[in-house]
């Protein structure tokens, strides 16, 4: 049976009141730990039983972002290893709690890192386009902003559900100087735009990067322009299954997000898509930024086959 607890999260991020890479897989990791400190379970193995069955519900919520399975993984993969060696059910409970504290702060320490790597590529005079919210974007503009830097950031709308007027007060309260505009201004823009810096869901293998959608038309605008395209992302974001050959899942969302019902009633022959994601090519990133430092895109694979030695090892 589920637990309360599992089944807000699973909603809360299902309907997107938390939402954002990091902080949904931050969301799953504290959910977890949660449910080990409560779990009426009468042995260990019962309770790495029901951690399990939690994560699928858990990963299930949004199919996308890779930081969800990853940071589930994680605190999975510590009580197995727990229970293999025996521990009693108390251990077992303290051991995934402690599994979701490290996933947490880890996480919250590479944003912090993240902004310190990417602030050193900004520069006095610059303009910044950033898209969607991102907490690891944000971190790098944040940083560099408190560094002392003066610059510009352009800031699109992100439609259909506007994450971009979240990132543009998050900054302007900050003491950024913002402008919002329509994605579809983004073009018009970018002639003066020095650098785009965005966030991710996934990075796969060959360096692609999955994000909100648009991302990729910025990265294409950005070519044309020859501004700099950088995505923040901490080392959860990279898909290891990628590695096999897998292919990331766009999210595709409801309609009812893009127009009103009343419009759909009346136009029943128009089809709407809304796919929440789409895919950068390599070719169009400059470099990713990570924690533990800065890729060119191409050379992500490295880093992702050091952090998962034994790929053939990795669950499907
Ligand atoms: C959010 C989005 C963000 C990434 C990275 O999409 O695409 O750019 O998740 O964010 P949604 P972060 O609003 O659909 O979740 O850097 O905060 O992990």
């Amino acid at each position: 049976m589920t637990s309360e607890s599992v089944k807000e999260t699973y909603a809360l991020i299902k309907g997107m009141k938390i939402r954002g890479a990091g902080r949904i897989a931050r969301a799953a990791a504290a959910t977890l730990g949660s449910l080990a400190e409560s779990s009426k379970a009468s042995s260990a193995r019962e309770l790495y039983e029901e951690l399990k069955s939690a994560g699928e519900v858990l990963k299930s919520a949004r199919p996308t972002a890779v930081s969800l399975p990853n940071s589930v993984n994680f605190v999975i993969s510590v009580a197995k290893r727990n229970l293999e060696k025996g521990a009693d059910l108390a251990g077992m409970r303290d051991a995934i709690s402690d599994a979701a504290n490290l996933f947490c702060r880890t996480s919250e320490n590479a944003i912090k890192t993240i902004g310190s790597i990417g602030a050193k590529r900004v520069v006095d005079g610059d303009n910044v386009l950033t898209h969607c919210n991102s907490e690891s974007a944000i971190s790098i503009l944040s940083t560099a902003h408190r560094q002392g830097k003066t610059f510009d950031v352009i800031v699109t709308e992100t439609r259909p559900l506007m994450q971009g007027r979240m990132t543009a007060s998050i900054l302007s309260r900050r003491g950024l100087k913002v402008t919002l505009i329509p994605d579809s201004a983004a073009r018009l823009y970018m002639h003066k735009v020095d650098k785009v810096v965005v966030g991710a869901d996934a990075v796969a293998s060959n360096g692609a990067v999955v994000n909100k959608i648009g991302t990729s038309q910025l990265a294409l605008i950005a070519h044309e322009s020859r501004a700099r395209f950088y995505v923040a992302a901490e080392t959860y974001k990279l898909s290891p299954t990628t590695m096999l050959g897998e292919l990331v899942e766009i999210e595709e969302r409801s309609p009812l997000e893009v127009v009103p019902s009343s419009w759909l009633k009346q136009n029943k022959k128009v089809k709407v898509r809304n796919p929440a994601f789409d895919i950068t090519p390599p070719e169009y990133i400059d470099i990713i930024i990570t924690e533990r430092g800065v890729y060119p895109p191409q050379g992500i694979v490295l880093l992702m086959k050091e952090l998962y030695p034994e790929p053939d090892s990795i669950t499907l």
